[in-house]
């Protein structure tokens, strides 16, 4: 049954999905939410009223929520093992809740659509949990190849987006060695890099400002 994947190639969230889909070369048609396809935007809310994205329908099935979709296609990027799938599934948690949220939150409050008032409290407390993961994370991958060891895993198609963006809002100041190392293992798997490419030009629409640089 083919495939469609809706989403936006500068969206992080839709190159978690993007990442796996590109290691696997599995065809599929992309749905893309660009102002220039509006029917597209209107099928994702009729499939999905919550309107966020990815969003995957395969057949007769509708999957939001990139880890499932990435759980439903590929079962095998979380481990058999109950102690290793724990390991992946807490991971994949903590880029989403930790990582990727904060990171939403700081540029949500620089999007004019959004505020016309940042919040500085909004900001200082993103920081603060950006910086936390940052400390946790960092002595969890010492020592690892990938996230949770040397296989590539769901919880690496999580870390691409969620660690590409947030050093766009909270750059690691040089304190954390093994995450800058991961980060840049991250972009360089041709999957990442894929995905970085095909978003590039729509760096301005970051609102606050892409850096020159990745
Ligand atoms: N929990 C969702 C989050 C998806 C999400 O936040 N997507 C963003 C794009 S990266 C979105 O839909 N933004 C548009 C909106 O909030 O209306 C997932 O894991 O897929």
């Amino acid at each position: 049954m083919a495939l469609e994947l809706f989403g936006h190639p500068f969206s992080s969230y839709t190159w978690k999905a993007l990442i796996p889909l590109y290691e696997n070369d599995t065809p599929f048609t992309f749905r893309s939410l660009e102002p220039d396809y509006p029917g597209n935007d209107a099928a994702l809310k009729a499939h999905w009223p919550i309107g966020k994205f990815p969003l995957l329908v395969d057949g007769d099935l509708v999957l939001p929520e990139a880890s499932i979709i990435i759980e439903h296609l590929y079962p095998g990027l979380v481990p058999a093992g109950r102690d290793e799938a724990l390991e992946v599934r807490l991971l994949d948690r903590v880029f989403d809740n930790h990582v990727h949220t904060p990171t939403q939150a700081i540029v949500s409050e620089h999007l004019p659509f959004v505020t016309e008032t940042p919040d500085p409290g909004r900001i200082e407390r993103s920081r603060a949990t950006l910086d936390a993961a940052y400390t946790w994370l960092d002595a969890r991958l010492q020592g690892r190849g990938w996230a949770v060891g040397e296989a590539f895993t769901l919880a690496d198609c999580a870390a691409g987006p969620a660690l590409f963006y947030a050093d766009w809002v909270h750059p690691n100041d040089g304190r954390f060695k093994h995450l800058a190392a991961y980060r840049a293992r991250l972009l360089a798997r041709p999957s990442v890099a894929r995905c970085i490419e095909e978003a590039r030009p729509y760096r301005h629409l970051f609102p606050l400002g892409a850096p020159d640089r990745d």
